[in-house]
């Protein structure tokens, strides 16, 4: 048995800042009292300890209060992206069988109009109290989280993340970053990603501080940077790019006090580090997902120049291997730990996630003669923008489902905002505007899923087995979009 995170948390440094939010801090014992309370009020009405739950909401306090509400009933949240269509979210209600949705007031028109039972934050909060006995103790195996990840089908697989997941990858985690009492980490990335839920939970287990942002300010954050308020920050690289610039513009360098930017969720292009590394800017590269409740691999600063572009070498708990190599060594990336998924749930509840403990990512990468990991190529044509990841296949379905769409395809461009975006291809069986097909799109479609452009041609590339060959789509992109 494993102690309930917040009580164990709030016993230990009542007194310690927990959270930093729009300049207002609370302890450890506070958010513990304040989520206690929540959690009577869930009971009173009629959430049951252990229930499935979906949540959806900003990154603010109230978001951090109902997820540690939830943690204390030990319910299992489904955790929502707000970027979602509402088509989209209706799927992940549909097949997580949440028992009911807790929403933010302002995201409330995000839910689907067929949804049985949803609870605005604000009716939780005016609720009345129901008393209910709060677990001391929590298993390993117990399901914390669940994250929708999209995959080759374009049917997100929902991805349980347990107790044990959590804190194999928090320990991991500390064992090499290392840790200060005053550390604080700063979090701008949503908290329905691993990325920035993890933050949390590395909060409850170290005892250190959050400084929580609804949204991505990059000269908020620049400044937190040159005064060294906070000493951590998780970024992917759109984020990070926005970072270096606000640094630049202003001439200034990062505060010695700050210790490190955890870069993650997609590849990290080379320049940047070395810009970051011209603002005193201590870059960690990252390798994680949502299967393995963040970082497997993470390079260590003092690697960063002279292993540039690796994501490092995977964490004391976690292995790696490269699963059929070719003659360059690269092969598919293997990962096998106490931080990988026992599995999904839903329609893909079926499915085992490993074979013989190993999760098989669909990536691509080859470990150099000294043991780090280099990442090649991502899984199944994945296309990631700003951070958010998007299967060509989620599009193609979409535009299938179109009466005048014969087939479709779908790639990712390079973009100089996002990193990348989709670009589709369809084949017409009947005339229609670029127009219509395009709202059709925003009204099935989270908004950056999108294809930023629909093209019209007359075949698709196939190969012999009549496969869609997505990667020749690349190569018939204009160049002037
Ligand atoms: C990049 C972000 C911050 C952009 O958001 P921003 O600037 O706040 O935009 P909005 O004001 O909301 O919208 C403005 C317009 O931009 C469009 N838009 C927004 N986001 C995107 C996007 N990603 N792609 C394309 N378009 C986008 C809006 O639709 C809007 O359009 P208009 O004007 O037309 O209405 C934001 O996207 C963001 O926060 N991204 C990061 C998400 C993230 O955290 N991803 C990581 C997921 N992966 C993992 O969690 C596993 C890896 C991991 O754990 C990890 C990752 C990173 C660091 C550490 C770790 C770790 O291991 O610990
Ligand atoms: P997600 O399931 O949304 O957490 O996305 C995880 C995927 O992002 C991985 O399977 C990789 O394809 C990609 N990814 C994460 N970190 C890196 C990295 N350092 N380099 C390249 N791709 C990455
Ligand atoms: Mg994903
Ligand atoms: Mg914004
Ligand atoms: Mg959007």
């Amino acid at each position: 048995m494993y102690p309930n995170w917040i009580l164990q948390r709030a016993y230990l440094t009542p007194l310690r800042s927990a959270l930093t939010y729009e300049g207002q801090t609370w302890t450890f014992q506070e958010l513990n009292e304040l989520s206690m309370k929540r959690a009577r009020q869930l009971t009173a009405l009629g959430i049951k300890q252990k229930d499935r739950i979906a949540i959806m909401g900003p990154s603010t306090t109230g978001l951090v209060v109902m997820i540690y509400a939830c943690m204390h009933l030990q319910c299992e949240m489904v955790m929502l992206n707000r970027r979602l269509s509402r088509s989209e979210i209706a799927y992940q209600l549909e097949d997580s069988e949440a028992v009911t949705v807790l929403v933010a007031d302002e995201d409330a028109e995000k839910i689907p109009t067929n949804t049985l039972s949803y609870h605005l934050f604000s009716t939780v909060e005016n609720s009345f109290e129901q008393v209910v006995d709060i677990a001391k103790e929590w298993t390993l195996t117990q399901t914390t989280s669940i994250m929708y990840t999209s995959g080759t089908t374009g049917f997100p697989k929902g991805v349980r993340q347990t107790v044990g997941n959590h804190q194999a990858s928090a320990t991991a985690s500390v064992l090499n970053l290392g840790l200060q009492a005053d550390d604080t980490w700063l979090c701008a990335v949503p908290l329905f990603h691993i990325s920035g839920f993890s933050i949390l939970v590395r909060s409850l287990l170290y005892g250190n501080k959050v400084q929580l942002y609804e949204n991505f300010d990059a000269d908020a954050i620049a400044q937190n940077i040159i005064e060294g308020a906070a000493t951590y920050m998780s970024v992917v690289a759109v984020t990070l790019e926005r970072i270096l610039h606000a640094l630049e513009q202003r001439n200034a360098l990062a505060s010695p006090q700050f210790k490190m930017l955890l870069a993650g969720g997609g590849p990290v292009p080379k320049d940047y580090l070395t810009r970051a590394s011209a603002l005193n800017l201590a870059v960690a590269q990252t390798y994680g997902m949502t299967e393995t409740s963040s970082q497997t691999a993470t390079l260590a600063s003092e690697d960063a120049m002279q292993k540039i572009g690796s994501a490092g070498k995977p964490l004391f708990f976690n292995q790696i291997k490269i699963s059929e190599p070719n003659a360059q060594g690269e092969g598919e990336i293997c990962i096998r730990g106490p931080h990988v998924t026992p599995g999904y749930i839903g329609r893909f509840a079926q499915k085992s996630s490993t074979i013989e403990g190993w999760l098989h990512t669909g990536d691509i990468g080859y470990m150099d003669e000294d043991g780090y990991l280099f990442v090649v190529d991502r899984r199944a044509d994945l296309i990631i923008s700003g951070g958010e990841n998007i299967y060509p296949a989620e599009i193609e379905n979409v535009l299938l489902a179109h009466s005048a769409v014969q087939e479709a395809g779908v790639c990712g461009m390079d973009h100089p905002q996002w990193g990348q975006v989709p670009i589709a291809f369809v084949v017409l069986k009947e005339q229609i505007s670029i127009e219509l097909l395009h709202a059709f799109c925003q009204l099935k479609l989270a908004k950056y899923k999108v294809p930023k452009e629909i093209i019209v041609i007359d075949e698709l590339p196939r190969n012999g087995a009549n496969k869609l060959l997505r990667r020749k789509l690349v190569e018939l992109l204009p160049s002037d979009i």
